[in-house]
C-alpha cells in the first residue's frame, strides 16, 4: 500500500516550485475578488466515483490487450480506486456493477473500502448480457421485452441490485437499457416505451424512500436502429413518469456528434431532475476516451451550466458523478488519474467564471464580453490550485508521478499476474 510518508517524500522534489506558482495564481484571483479558501473548499469537496469496470482492460468487439495486474476481486478493485482515491483525494468512491461485483462477504467488502476511505456510489444493473442459468434471454430486450416473463426477470434483476447496493451503503441504482431494435418494424415504438416505463416505475416503487434512480439514455449501440430510451427527452419524461425519486443521467458520449450538452445540462436543473453524469470523452460516438482529451471546452461549458445549475436551481438534488471510461491503449489507472485532473480543472475554471459580470453582459447584449468572460476563465491554468488542495490534504502534487516513480503497475503485476483480468466485458 502506498503511504502518506512516501507521498510526501516525492512531493518534496517539486514543492518549492509548487509553492511559487500557487501564490501567484493566488495572488492574481484575490486581485480579481476571488476567495481562494474558499475556492480550495470547492474542490476539496468535489468526489468523483470510479466505476468497477473501468480498472481493467476495455476492449473492443475486435479483441482487448491486456495491461497486466488487472484487479481479479472485488477487493482488488477497492484497492485500486483506494489508490487513485490517495493521490489524488478526488475519488472517494467506487461504483459496483451487478452481477460482475457481487459481494460475497459483505461485512469484509465494506471493511476494505472504509479502511481506503471509500464509499459505495451508484449500483449498476446488467440486463445488457445474459447471465449463465438465467432463464429468460434479453437478445430482444429486457425492461421493455414483448414477454411479460422477460420484463418480470429483469425488474426482478434490479431489485436485487438495489438490495446488494443497500446492504453496502449506496443510495441509487443507475440503469442503462441496451433495449432497441437493429431494423425498423422490429419493434413497435409506443408499445416498447410504454413497457419500459411501467418496469421502471415498478422498481422505483420497491424502492428505498432515500434511494434515487438514475435513468441513463442513448441514441443508438449495441442497437441500430432504434434504442428505447434514445434521448434526455425519452430519459426525462421516464423520470417524471417514475415520480421524484427518478432522475435523468448524462453520459458525455451518449450523444449524436455536436449535440449542445450543456443545453440539456441547464434544462434538467432547471427542472430538477438532473441526477447525475457519466464523463468520458469522444470524437466521434461513445469512445470512451480520456475526460477532456479531445474537447476540454466542451466540458468546460458543461461546467459552466453545472456551476450556474447547482448554485441556482436548490430544487435539483446534488449530483453523483462518475467517470464512465474505456481503456485500450493507456494503463487504466493513469488514465483514471488524467480523467479526474481533468473534471477538477474543469470545474475549477467553471467557479472562475464572474457570474455577475456574465449576467450584466447577457443583459446587455455584449456578445464580445460573455465571450470573454468564459474564455478569461477557461484560460487560466488552474493546476496549481488542485495541487495546493492536494497537498494539504495528503495528497500527491503530481498524482501520475508518483504512481510511476512508485511503480505501481509493476507490483500490480507481480502480485495479480501479467495475464490477470477483470471481471467484466
Ligand atoms: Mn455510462
Amino acid at each position: 500500500m502506498l503511504t502518506e510518508e512516501t507521498i510526501n517524500l516525492i512531493n518534496q522534489s517539486c514543492e518549492k516550485q509548487h509553492s511559487q506558482e500557487f501564490e501567484s495564481l493566488a495572488e492574481k484571483l484575490t486581485q480579481e475578488g476571488i476567495d481562494v479558501k474558499t475556492l480550495l473548499g470547492q474542490l476539496e469537496k468535489f468526489q468523483i466515483a470510479v466505476p468497477s469496470w473501468a480498472l481493467g482492460a476495455g476492449g473492443t468487439r475486435f479483441g482487448r490487450f491486456t495491461f497486466g495486474g488487472a484487479p481479479r476481486t472485488l477487493l482488488e478493485k477497492i484497492e485500486d480506486v483506494g489508490l487513485l482515491h490517495a493521490l489524488t483525494k478526488n475519488s472517494n468512491a467506487i461504483s459496483l456493477h451487478i452481477p460482475w461485483d457481487i459481494p460475497n462477504d459483505i461485512q469484509e467488502i465494506k471493511e476494505a473500502a472504509i479502511a481506503q476511505q471509500l464509499r459505495f456510489d451508484a449500483v449498476n444493473s446488467n440486463t445488457f448480457q445474459d447471465q449463465v442459468n438465467q432463464k429468460h434471454s434479453y437478445k430482444y430486450g429486457s425492461l421493455s421485452h414483448v414477454d411479460k416473463a422477460v420484463r418480470e426477470q429483469a425488474i426482478a434483476h434490479n431489485k436485487e441490485v438495489v438490495q446488494i447496493g443497500e446492504s453496502l451503503g449506496s443510495k441509487s441504482i443507475t440503469i442503462w437499457l441496451a433495449d432497441g431494435s437493429n431494423f425498423p418494424g422490429q419493434n413497435n415504438f409506443q408499445k416498447a416505451l410504454y413497457r419500459t416505463q411501467d418496469s421502471l416505475q415498478v422498481i422505483t416503487k420497491s424502492m428505498p424512500k432515500d434511494w434515487r434512480l438514475f435513468i441513463e439514455y442513448k441514441p443508438y449501440e449495441p442497437n441500430f436502429y432504434s434504442t428505447v430510451i434514445q434521448d434526455w427527452g425519452t430519459s426525462f419524461l421516464l423520470a417524471n413518469a417514475c415520480g421524484p425519486k427518478a432522475f435523468t443521467l448524462v453520459d458525455l458520449g451518449h450523444h449524436l456528434p455536436n449535440t449542445n450538452i450543456e443545453q440539456i445540462v441547464a434544462t434538467l436543473l432547471m427542472q430538477g431532475k438532473l441526477g447525475g453524469f457519466h464523463f468520458n470523452d469522444s470524437k466521434y460516438g461513445d469512445d470512451d476516451l480520456t475526460v477532456g482529451s479531445i474537447q476540454p471546452y466542451k466540458l468546460f461549458l458543461i461546467f459552466n451550466e453545472l456551476v450556474y445549475g447547482m448554485a441556482t436551481n436548490k430544487n435539483n438534488p446534488p449530483l453523483a458523478w462518475m467517470i464512465d471510461a474505456s481503456h485500450n491503449t493507456k494503463d487504466p489507472l493513469e488514465d483514471l488519474l488524467q480523467s479526474i485532473d481533468a473534471i477538477l480543472e474543469s470545474f475549477a475554471k467553471a467557479l472562475l467564471i464572474d457570474q455577475k459580470a456574465l449576467h450584466q453582459a447577457q443583459q446587455y447584449n455584449d456578445v464580445v464580453m460573455c465571450q470573454e468572460l468564459l474564455q478569461n476563465a477557461f484560460k487560466t491554468d488552474v493546476r496549481p490550485l488542485i495541487r495546493e488542495m492536494r497537498l494539504r490534504k495528503g495528497g500527491a502534487l503530481d498524482a501520475l508521478q508518483v504512481y510511476r516513480e512508485t511503480k505501481q503497475r509493476q507490483i500490480r503485476i507481480q502480485q495479480r499476474g501479467a495475464n490477470a483480468l477483470s471481471s467484466g466485458l
